[in-house]
């Protein structure tokens, strides 16, 4: 179930989602014929029908009876995002909000949305998801009422060969906003952990979808451990894991860190889209936990170990190895070995 609000600057498709709802709201409980529903919002019947499958993939359950027309069964009933919105400071991210109690994934939804012309800084939030998605297929544990699970839509106006230079906005507007609303102090891994005290406390999945001249959307994923608890974590983690929570000695309150978060995601966006990579990539590197550290690369660059000199254009990262030559690593994880070579 999810509660949605939309802004003001939302795009017309989400406009036509509010007016169905407007419309079975009017009728209370009754049915709204196709046809009436077409004339009002001067849509054709196709257009009324893919918008009411978009309302039910978002949690309103709305049923089909033949021959009359539709019927609002329930609606979602989280009031999240109107919290959330409440005094949001964003030019662009949050343009809409959609909150849904559960879900598979929040990637999977945004990426649906995105094909459906969802406006960019649509976000999508889910309280708790049954098939949270980690890198290269492996999963990300998502209880409920605890955590952060959300994703957000971008529509940069790049080409597609310079998107992993905005693999790092989102860990460091999440650093940024644990910084702002706990005083802890994060660092990231390359490419996209955040750390506290050395342990994981959350997990970045981008997804993007392009065509050769450009970028058609790119998702950011962002999953916060904020107040978890220890017996919640799994015991076969591929690296120890904590909680805003338990690193503060405090429960923190959701709703200022996600405001936080998206402000912060905003504003180096923006930065973004107006001065390019700089500032961003130097954000990236005050807050890396790896910067002159010696780590070993598994996944792709297996075997490779050597001291973290940098990352360059594109977001790789730059090892100085043994031997002295500077290797590239363009994906895989790294894990610390020690303080240099
Ligand atoms: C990540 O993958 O760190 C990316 C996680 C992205 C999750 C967000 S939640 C919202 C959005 N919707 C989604 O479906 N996904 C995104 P990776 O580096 O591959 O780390 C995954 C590994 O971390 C797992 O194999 C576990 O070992 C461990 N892990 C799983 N859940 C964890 C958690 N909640 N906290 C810390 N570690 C976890």
């Amino acid at each position: 179930m999810i509660g949605e609000q939309p802004r003001p600057s939302g795009n017309g498709t989400r406009d036509i989602d509010r007016k169905i709802l407007e419309l079975f709201r009017d009728r209370e409980g009754g049915v709204v014929s196709g046809e009436a529903l077409s004339r009002l919002l001067n849509v054709s019947r196709t257009a009324v029908w893919k918008h009411i499958k978009t309302l039910k993939t978002l949690g309103y359950d709305i049923e089909a009876v033949p021959s009359q027309g539709y019927r609002l069964v329930s609606s979602p009933d989280i009031l999240i995002p109107a919290d959330i919105s409440a005094g949001l400071a964003t030019a662009i991210i949050g343009s809409s909000i959609i909150c849904f109690r559960e879900t598979e994934s929040t990637n999977i939804i945004a990426s649906r949305l995105a094909e459906e012309g969802a406006s960019e800084g649509t976000v999508v939030i889910a309280d708790s998801q049954t098939r949270g998605k980690g890198r290269l297929g492996r999963q990300w544990e998502s209880p409920p009422g605890v955590n952060l699970y959300c994703s957000v839509i971008l529509r940069p106006p790049i080409l597609p060969f310079h998107a992993p230079q905005l693999t790092f906005l989102s860990a460091v507007a999440v650093a940024e906003a644990i910084e702002k609303t706990t005083g802890l102090s994060p660092a990231i891994k390359w490419p996209n952990d955040v750390l506290v005290n050395g342990c994981k406390v959350a997990g970045m999945l981008n997804e993007m979808s392009a065509e050769t001249e450009r970028v058609e959307h790119l998702i950011l994923g962002i999953g916060v451990n904020i107040n978890m608890m220890r017996d919640q974590f799994p015991a076969d983690l591929r690296y120890p894991a904590t909680s805003l929570a338990i690193e503060a000695g405090r429960e923190i309150e959701r709703i200022p860190f996600i405001r936080a978060l998206l402000e912060s995601l905003d504003s180096l966006y923006r930065s973004y889209c107006a001065e390019g990579y700089g500032p961003l990539r130097e954000a990236w590197l005050a807050l890396s936990a790896v910067m002159g550290r010696v780590v070993s690369v598994s996944g792709q660059g297996e075997g490779l170990v050597g001291t973290v000199e940098g990352i360059d254009e594109n977001g790789a990262l730059l090892l100085r190895c043994a031997d002295g030559r500077t290797e590239r690593v363009l994906a895989g994880d790294v894990t610390m070995v020690g303080n240099g070579l």
